[in-house]
């Protein structure tokens, strides 16, 4: 018994450390700050001091969107109300990434999604980090970073994804991997790294 339950302690903390589970945090709606709560789930990620988010005006690259008025950038504007990008119609497995520019450590991704309709699509993403800009989709060379499985109700906060050790890459991808056409509605997505010494 002893020994299993140190098995499971052990494959416990190795999870927690290669990543994992996004989670739900804070309640509401899940927009950016404006109930009150705090952003960061404090267990599992250095001190909130000790990152910044670097990901606000960043470049990014995604699949098609829906139309020319939901494009990429939106995901990394600092407007929410449903501003956001949106996947085109139909289109299996969309994926999203932003370019930080540099190589950094990135410990936390926070994913805000659509909350006035259609916020039951985010669900099933991959959230991957690389080294080198993929363009076609196959993003299986990046690191498994998280998951999140959903499915993803309005009255919740927004999903979080953490690394307590850090990931090193350039690229943050979110891709959706379910075999449906729920579209990828990315409305802000943060990313924090350790700050630089
Ligand atoms: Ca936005």
């Amino acid at each position: 018994m002893i020994l299993n339950n140190c098995v499971a302690f052990i494959m416990f903390r190795a999870f927690l450390i290669l990543g994992g589970i996004c989670t739900i945090y804070g309640a509401g709606n899940g927009y950016y700050g404006n109930e009150g709560y705090s952003l960061f789930a404090f267990s599992d990620i250095p001190p909130p001091d000790d990152l910044e988010d670097i990901a606000l005006f960043k470049p990014t690259h995604a699949s098609e969107p829906f139309n020319e008025g939901l494009t990429k950038e939106n995901a990394v504007n600092g407007i929410f109300n449903d501003n956001m990008y949106e996947s085109k119609l139909e289109l299996m497995h969309p994926w999203w990434m932003v370019d930080l520019m540099e190589v950094r450590t990135i410990h936390q991704v926070q994913i805000f999604t659509r909350q006035g309709c259609c916020s039951h699509r985010l669900h099933d993403l991959e959230i991957r980090i690389g080294q080198g800009l993929v363009l076609t989709g196959d993003l299986s060379s990046y690191t498994l970073m998280s998951t999140y499985k959903g499915p993803y109700d309005v009255s919740q906060g927004h999903v979080i994804c953490s690394n307590l050790r850090g990931i090193a890459g350039r690229f943050l991808a979110i891709k959706k991997v379910s075999s449906d056409v729920d579209h990828l509605q990315l409305v802000e997505v943060r990313v924090y790294v350790a700050k630089k010494n």
